[in-house]
C-alpha cells in the first residue's frame, strides 16, 4: 500500500523522530500532516543529536523527499532557524523539502495570543508550548488564516497587517500583562518570510496523489500523540489538531483507501508534558528514576516531563482509534533494574471497574487498577536481537500484545539509530 502512517499513541514524545529516521530508507517520501513547531523530534546518529520541529524526520537521508503537508502550521521564524541548523549538512533543501501552499502560517501575534490566553487561564492553563499553535488553528477554522500560498500574492503584507491588527485588539481584550516589541517581531518575521520564499511551494495533495499513482511509497509522520488529539484526547488539555490516523487524510489530501500499515509508537512507560489528567502518574522515586534515566525533558521547551506506569487501557483506546497494525515499543532500556513493573489494565471509575477510557479521567474520578509483572536487571542498550532480550522483557511485551491485540514489531533499546531491534 502506498501510504503508511506512523503515530504516537500516548501524550507525545514516544520517539517518533527516531523511528521515522530508521524507517526512511524504505520510503520515497516522508510527510508531516499536522501540528507545527510545538513538536520536537529527536534524532541521534553518528554521535550527534538533532532536534527537528517542523521539518520531517527523513531530511537526513539522501533520497527521501520531505513534504510539509497542508495540515501543518509553520512559523517562518522557527523554520528559518531549523534550516540554519541544517546548513552544515549541505542538503539540497530546494529539492528535498517541499511545502504545501495550503499550510497555515503562524504569525508573531499568534504566539502572543497563545501567551495571553494561557496567562488569562491561571492555574487552569493548558501547558501549551506557547508556539502559537492554538490561535493559528483557530484562525484556520475561523477562516481568517494566512497560508503559505498567500506569500506568492502581491498583497500578502496587507493580509498580514489586517490580521495582526485584529490580534492586537484580541490581546488587549485578554487584559493580561504580555510584554512585546511588535516592530522587532515583525522585522524578524519578514526576514524569515524571505527565507521561506526561497523554498519550493507545491500543491501537495496533487503531488502526493501523483506519487501514489506512480507507485512511490510514502510515510506520514505524526506529531504529538493520540491522547493530545483535539477530538479524542484529554480535552481541553490537548493540542489543536487531529493527531490520530484520520488527521493524515485531511492533513495530506490522501484518501483512506490509500492507507496501508499504521505504525503505533509507545514508550514502555508513560510521560506527559504540560497540564491535564494522567491516571498512572507517579510522584515517588520510581517516577523520578524514569525521568532521570529516560532524560525526560521536553525537546522543544526543555520542560520536565511527568512520568508514570504504562497505561494499557489508554493504549488500547489509541490502538482502536488509529487502527494500528504494528506496534513499536520505545525506551524499554529505561525500565531495567525495577524488581516489579506495574501496568494499568482497568480503572476504578467513580467506584466501578471499567475497561475503557471514560469521558473524564480527572484524578478524582479515576484510580488505575494495576497488574504487576516481573522486571529485569539486564542493561539492554547494547543488545541487538530479540533472542538476547531478557525473558521478563519478552513477557512484558507479550502481555502488552495480548492486551491490545496488535503485535510489537520493533523494540528500541536506546536513542541511537543503531539501538533498534526488529522482531
Ligand atoms: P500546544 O503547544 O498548544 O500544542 O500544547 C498543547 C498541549 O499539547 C502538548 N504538546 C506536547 N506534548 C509533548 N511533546 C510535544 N512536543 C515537545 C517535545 C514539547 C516540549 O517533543 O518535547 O518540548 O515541551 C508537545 N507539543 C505540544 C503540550 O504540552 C500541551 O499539553
Ligand atoms: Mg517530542
Amino acid at each position: 500500500m502506498a501510504v503508511n502512517l506512523l503515530l504516537g499513541l500516548q501524550w507525545g514524545d514516544e520517539g517518533k523522530g527516531k523511528i521515522v529516521d530508521v524507517l526512511t530508507k524504505n520510503y520515497d517520501i516522508i510527510a508531516r500532516f499536522q501540528g507545527g513547531p510545538n513538536a520536537g523530534h529527536t534524532l541521534i546518529f553518528d554521535g550527534h543529536k538533532h532536534v527537528l520541529h517542523t521539518i520531517p524526520s527523513g531530511i537526513f537521508h539522501k533520497n527521501a523527499v520531505n513534504v510539509v503537508g497542508n495540515g501543518v502550521v509553520i512559523d517562518p521564524v522557527i523554520f528559518k532557524k531549523e534550516l540554519e541548523n541544517l546548513a552544515q549538512f549541505n542538503l539540497d533543501i530546494k529539492s528535498k523539502l517541499l511545502i504545501s501552499r495550503k499550510a497555515h502560517l503562524i504569525l508573531p501575534t499568534h504566539r502572543l495570543l497563545d501567551a495571553a490566553s494561557e496567562t488569562s487561564k491561571g492555574k487552569a492553563k493548558i501547558g501549551s508550548t506557547l508556539k502559537g499553535i492554538g490561535p493559528t488553528y483557530m484562525d484556520k477554522t475561523g477562516r481568517n488564516g494566512m497560508r503559505v500560498g498567500d506569500l506568492e500574492l502581491e498583497d500578502w503584507k496587507e493580509k498580514y497587517q489586517a490580521l495582526t491588527e485584529k490580534h492586537i485588539k484580541m490581546i488587549d481584550f485578554f487584559d493580561v500583562d504580555i510584554e512585546y516589541n511588535l516592530e522587532e517581531l515583525e522585522t524578524e518575521f519578514c526576514e524569515a518570510i524571505e527565507v521561506l520564499k526561497q523554498l519550493t511551494f507545491i500543491d501537495s495533495e496533487e503531488y502526493l496523489n501523483n506519487a501514489i499513482k506512480n507507485k512511490k511509497t510514502i510515510l506520514a509522520e505524526g506529531a504529538q500523540g493520540s491522547l493530545l488529539d483535539i477530538d479524542f484526547g484529554t480535552y481541553p488539555f490537548v493540542t489543536s489538531s487531529n493527531t490520530t490516523a484520520a488527521g493524515a487524510c485531511t492533513g495530506l489530501g490522501v484518501a483512506p483507501n490509500k492507507i496501508g500499515e499504521v505504525f503505533g509508537i509507545f514508550k514502555a512507560y508513560t510521560t506527559r508534558v504540560g497540564s491535564g489528567p494522567f491516571p498512572t502518574e507517579l510522584f515517588d522515586k520510581d517516577g523520578e528514576l524514569m525521568a532521570k534515566v529516560g532524560h525526560e525533558f521536553g525537546a522543544t521547551t526543555g520542560r520536565p516531563r511527568r512520568c508514570g506506569w504504562l497505561d494499557l487501557v489508554a493504549l488500547k483506546y489509541a490502538v482502536q482509534i488509529n487502527g494500528v497494525t504494528q506496534l513499536m515499543m520505545m525506551k524499554g532500556d529505561v525500565l531495567s533494574g525495577f524488581d516489579t513493573l506495574k501496568v494499568c489494565t482497568s480503572y476504578n471509575y467513580k467506584g466501578t471497574e471499567v475497561n475503557h477510557l471514560p469521558y473524564n479521567i480527572e484524578e478524582h474520578n479515576v484510580t488505575p487498577i494495576y497488574t504487576e509483572l516481573k522486571g529485569w536487571k539486564e542493561d539492554l542498550t547494547s543488545m541487538t536481537s530479540v533472542e538476547t532480550l531478557p525473558k521478563e522483557l519478552n513477557d512484558y511485551i507479550k502481555f502488552i500484545e495480548d492486551f491490545v491485540e496488535v503485535p510489537v514489531k520493533i523494540v528500541s533499546v536506546g536513542p541511537d539509530r543503531k539501538q533498534t531491534i526488529l522482531k
